[in-house]
């Protein structure tokens, strides 16, 4: 398996699930300008990574699905729940707050409002953002309060949780109080295989 990642970019989390899971895999690094070539938008018509390679040529886009089909693919590493529906759907909802809720709430300050071109207006964009981010990381607290891993066992969700809370810290979301998610962070960074990926991407 081919993972094609950005240093620090949501594909973090696929890259730390590669490392959990122990089977050989190639990391290929992809820079913001990589993502705009020929070549990438043959792998990644969205010009975005995550994107996984198999061997035989065929590609997957789309962090979840990419994250669900890791899970699957090596069931032995225990990734995907317990074998239960009702642990599945619990991932998936985990999943689901981390990259359809909290990720999408990041772009304004990644600049998604520059278009306005009214530096009050976008600097009112992105308070509004980091109040938004800021009750979305109550929830995962509340969730935390006596969990290891957001649902109760290490999943696929965890990693992608780590990769939003990074960013947080990185822009200043005010996280105080959040106790749990501190541990959880704490956690995460303790753990060999995220340090591996961290490193390998040179994001320590
Ligand atoms: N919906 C996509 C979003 C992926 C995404 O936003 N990736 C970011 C990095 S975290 C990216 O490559 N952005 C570049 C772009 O969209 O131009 C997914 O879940 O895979």
């Amino acid at each position: 398996m081919k993972l094609y990642y950005s240093p620090g970019a949501c594909s973090l989390s696929d890259h730390i699930v590669l490392e959990w899971i122990g089977q050989p895999y190639e990391a290929v690094r992809v820079s913001r300008e990589d993502r705009q070539t020929a070549e990438y938008l043959a792998i990644n018509p969205a010009g975005a990574v995550p994107a996984l390679a198999a061997p035989d040529g065929w590609v997957l886009t789309q962090n979840a699905a990419i994250l669900n089909y890791l899970a699957d693919s090596h069931p032995e590493a225990g990734l995907g729940g317990d074998g239960s529906a009702r642990s599945r759907a619990e991932v998936n909802r985990w999943l689901g707050v981390a990259n359809a809720d909290i990720h999408p709430a990041f772009h304004p300050l990644f600049g998604s409002t520059a278009y306005l071109g009214d530096a009050d207006l976008i600097d009112r964009t992105k308070q509004a953002a980091a109040t938004k981010l800021r009750g979305l990381f109550a929830r995962v607290d509340r969730q935390l309060e006596g969990r290891d891993w957001i649902t109760g066992s290490r999943s696929i969700a965890d990693p992608y949780l780590f990769v939003v809370t990074r960013w947080a810290r990185a822009m200043d979301i005010d996280l105080s109080g959040f106790d749990n998610l501190a541990r959880f962070f704490d956690t995460m960074l303790g753990d060999a295989g995220v340090q591996r990926a961290l490193l390998q991407e040179g994001a320590t």
